[in-house]
């Protein structure tokens, strides 16, 4: 347990810079990643859950943009949990890009995304519809998130809602990672838009919550409930 907490905060200081608002979990819960073993060239990313090859994306006009390399999930500074994407480069805005990453959550397969427009970045979540013939994905609506342009990572705060509570009891649950991919959006969501796969990863990695203990510090004495 020592060891799974003390990699969840190094994540959460990794990614104190992050500029996120959201509001806290009503019980602060603690994760452990599962599948932090990867190729070492997505060194610069924070205990990626996903990885995937450079150089692989396809029909993109902005090639290094759409090209993803890691994914994964990490905690922002109010102690929600966030998906982060990693592509190559994004120093040219990867217009009409879309990047998803899927997780299981409370209602099946649930996920975050975000899209690039004229308009700036646009962050959404949703889940996918398994009672369908296909299954459809079902926007659940809008999200927070940010981009740092320089490191080429997308952070999307994911709603309270869609993450599986974390025990009470001292046990574990399993909110399993299931794949990232980025798409280009062709046409416009008036004319019944395409989107065109450019990129994706498909890895089963399993992030594990847990309620956070408070064992390793004694709180401070507050001085002013001294009789
Ligand atoms: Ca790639």
């Amino acid at each position: 347990m020592s060891a799974s907490r003390l990699r969840a905060a190094l994540v959460a200081g990794a990614l104190a810079v992050t500029s996120l608002s959201m509001t806290a979990p009503a019980s602060a819960a603690d994760f452990a990643e599962d599948c932090v073993d990867g190729p070492a060239s997505a060194a610069s990313a924070e205990a990626p859950h996903i990885w995937d090859a450079g150089g692989d994306s396809q029909f993109a006009p902005n090639a290094d943009a759409a090209d993803l390399r890691a994914g994964w999930i990490g905690v922002n500074e109010e102690g929600g949990f966030t998906a982060n994407i990693q592509v190559t480069s994004m120093s040219t805005p990867p217009l009409m890009q879309q990047f998803m990453l899927s997780y299981s959550g409370v209602k099946g397969e649930h996920y975050v995304s975000a899209r690039y427009a004229e308009t700036g970045w646009a962050f959404n979540t949703g889940h996918l519809d398994t009672t369908q013939t296909p299954q459809r994905q079902v926007n659940d609506g809008p999200t927070t998130g940010s981009v740092d342009t320089a490191a080429g990572i997308i952070t999307i705060n994911l709603p309270e809602a869609a993450v599986p509570p974390a025990p009470t009891d001292g046990s574990e649950v399993k909110m399993p990672v299931i794949g990232m991919k980025s798409q280009q959006l062709l046409g416009t969501n008036t004319s019944g838009g395409l989107l065109l796969l450019t990129d994706d990863a498909n890895w089963v990695c399993d992030v594990i919550l847990y309620e956070a203990q408070e064992t390793e510090e004694e709180p401070a004495t507050d001085p002013s409930q001294t009789p």
